[in-house]
């Protein structure tokens, strides 16, 4: 649906032949409502030759632009979902080796604010307000250098403004690999140096510090891809999950730096391996792209999918009651299901509102896939789609049957998840590389009931990023859902909480654990809506206890 929503956007890699890999693996997607008028608005993230020379790869269609691109939706003006290229008057047209995208209002305006990542410097965009972004890299000093990826807002402090971490994956230079049969390939990971996930303290005044070694990040580099914030310990501070691609999965534990220090002055600490995310059953790293999380099991605790390359499959860890997670792939049915495809892009999201999570990856080869004639880019795959048979149950491959465009094999990278049109049904925004943007509209006949919920920190981050939403059902049972914009892969995600709740489920109220530590509670029975919940509006309820359950 992307082009004839006029989403018209096509991303050029820069390949040309030479297998450089920063050409390889992007680029970013976000879905955020840049102009606060209720729809989401699509922003893409575009390539650049690594060392401009040669011809394209794979012919760049007549018309199209270099740079990231700024798509406003029309849907709230006239009732219908179209798009306009607002790029121009946006300044957001950068025109760079584009990776990834983090979406966060970081000076507490109401204006979410973007982060661009880069194979080179990266950039920090301030919005304005009235349309326009400008450029504060410098001043907020977030350039950054080197390849970064994925990047994450997250307040590991708690006080209130966003900080940023920005995921780095190897320290690339110009060297030749080869096929097994000795034919130019791309490189992987391996024959490049691991470098380090960097922390950026919000100091305020938009001014930001790099932290990354006093908060103890330099401990352990990685050839790192996708992030996702959460909270993996007790602390009630939020922490975050690193995939490394080939290497152990870091996941970084946030902590009081010593019993004598403040409160808020935090550290981290690497425990992917005592917690069961370093590695798969078998105790070998898998490739490690993109990351999704969400409640698969129904008990509350939050399940984690991790997109890996062929032969692999991709990895379903499942928590356990202590907190530290299993390996579930197998009994997923994701092992023999995946087994053929390199995933990116990664998503839990309820396709039919009712009340189960089921399992979107985008996909697209880093090696030589499929050979067909003529192809000069031979690394297409198709899209995966799968139903969650019922928590704790496996999952089973609808791919064939949801719609034409799950049958195109491309070479696809990001994927944003979110509800475009505002009508309770979850859409998936797709990246290619050498390829165009796709929107893929949910149309699921039927669907369940639904409510998605918006929230505004006061005392919290104005995103509200880190707090938990709870839906309490008339009969008592309950359903989370955790309040970021990171997760899948070089993406920035609908920040507004999605529950799906099936064909009769009556609902009592919504419950809000702010990040900053209080819990308040609304009266909630309407559903089919949008709900915007504003922090110190509610009625006191009971905290939750550190880390349960999340
Ligand atoms: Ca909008
Ligand atoms: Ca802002
Ligand atoms: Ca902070």
């Amino acid at each position: 649906m992307a082009k004839q929503t006029g989403l018209d956007f096509w991303q050029f890699s820069g390949a040309t032949g030479d297998f450089l890999l920063p050409e390889l693996m992007g680029s970013g997607a976000a879905l955020i409502d840049y102009d606060n008028d209720g729809d989401l608005d699509v922003f893409l993230i575009q390539g650049s030759p690594t060392y401009p020379q040669g011809t394209p790869l794979v012919p760049i269609p007549a018309g199209w632009k270099p740079g990231n691109r700024l798509f406003r939706n029309n849907l709230r003006e006239t009732g219908k979902l179209s798009f306009t290229d607002v790029t121009e008057s946006s300044g957001l047209g950068l025109a760079d080796q584009g990776t990834g995208v983090a979406a966060g209002d970081y000076d507490n305006d109401g204006y979410i604010d973007l982060y661009v990542t880069n194979y080179g410097h990266n950039v920090l965009y301030h919005n304005n307000g009235n349309g326009t972004f400008t450029d504060v890299t410098a001043t907020a000093g977030v350039a950054s250098s080197g390849w970064s990826t994925s990047a994450a807002w997250i307040d590991y402090d708690k006080d209130g403004l966003l900080d940023l971490v920005v995921v780095h994956y190897v320290d690339f230079y110009r060297r030749p690999c080869y096929t097994p049969q000795g034919s130019p390939n791309y490189c992987g990971p391996q024959p490049f140096k691991g470098t380090v996930t960097e922390v950026y303290h919000n100091l305020g005044q938009g001014r930001f510090k790099n932290v990354t070694d006093e908060v103890g990040l330099n401990a352990k580099p990685g050839p790192g891809l996708g992030i996702l914030t959460g909270t993996f310990g007790t602390s009630g501070y939020p922490d975050f999950l690193v995939a490394d691609d080939g290497a152990a999965n870091h996941l970084w534990i946030n902590e009081r730096r010593s019993p004598q220090s403040k409160e808020s002055d935090r550290v981290f600490r690497e425990e992917g391996l005592s917690r069961g995310l370093a590695y798969a059953s078998d105790g070998k790293p898998r490739a490690g792209m993109g990351i999704a999380s969400g409640d698969l099991f129904g008990d509350g605790g939050q399940a984690l999918v991790i997109t890996n390359i062929p032969t692999e499959a991709f990895t379903m860890f499942q928590r356990q009651p202590t907190g530290d997670f299993m390996d579930a792939t197998e009994q997923s049915g994701l092992a023999h299901i995946s087994l053929p495809y390199t995933g990116f892009g990664v998503g839990l999201i309820d396709m039919e509102n009712r009340g189960l999570l089921d399992l979107f990856t985008a996909n697209g080869a880093v090696n030589v896939a499929m050979v067909r004639a003529g192809d000069r880019f031979p690394y297409r795959e198709k899209k995966l789609l799968l139903k969650n048979m019922g928590k704790g149950k496996a999952f089973e491959n609808i791919t064939a049957s949801a719609g034409p465009v799950f049958q195109i094999p491309e070479v696809s990278r990001a994927a944003a998840f979110g509800d475009v049109n505002n009508d309770g049904g979850m859409d998936i925004l797709v990246t290619n590389n050498n390829g165009p943007a796709r929107l893929l509209l949910n149309t699921v006949p039927k669907r369940g009931h639904w409510l998605l919920v918006h929230l505004e920190g006061t005392k919290t981050n104005r995103s509200a990023y880190g707090s938990v939403v709870e839906l309490v059902r008339m009969d008592g049972t309950s359903v989370k859902g955790w309040v970021r914009g990171d997760g899948s892969y070089l993406a920035a995600n609908d920040p507004r909480v999605h529950f799906g709740l099936g064909k009769g489920a009556e609902v009592n109220r919504i419950q809000v654990y702010w990040l900053a530590g209080e819990c308040e509670s609304w009266k909630q029975t309407a559903v089919d809506t949008i709900v915007n919940l504003k922090e110190g509006t509610g009625q006191p309820c009971e905290r939750l206890s550190a880390g349960a359950g999340r």
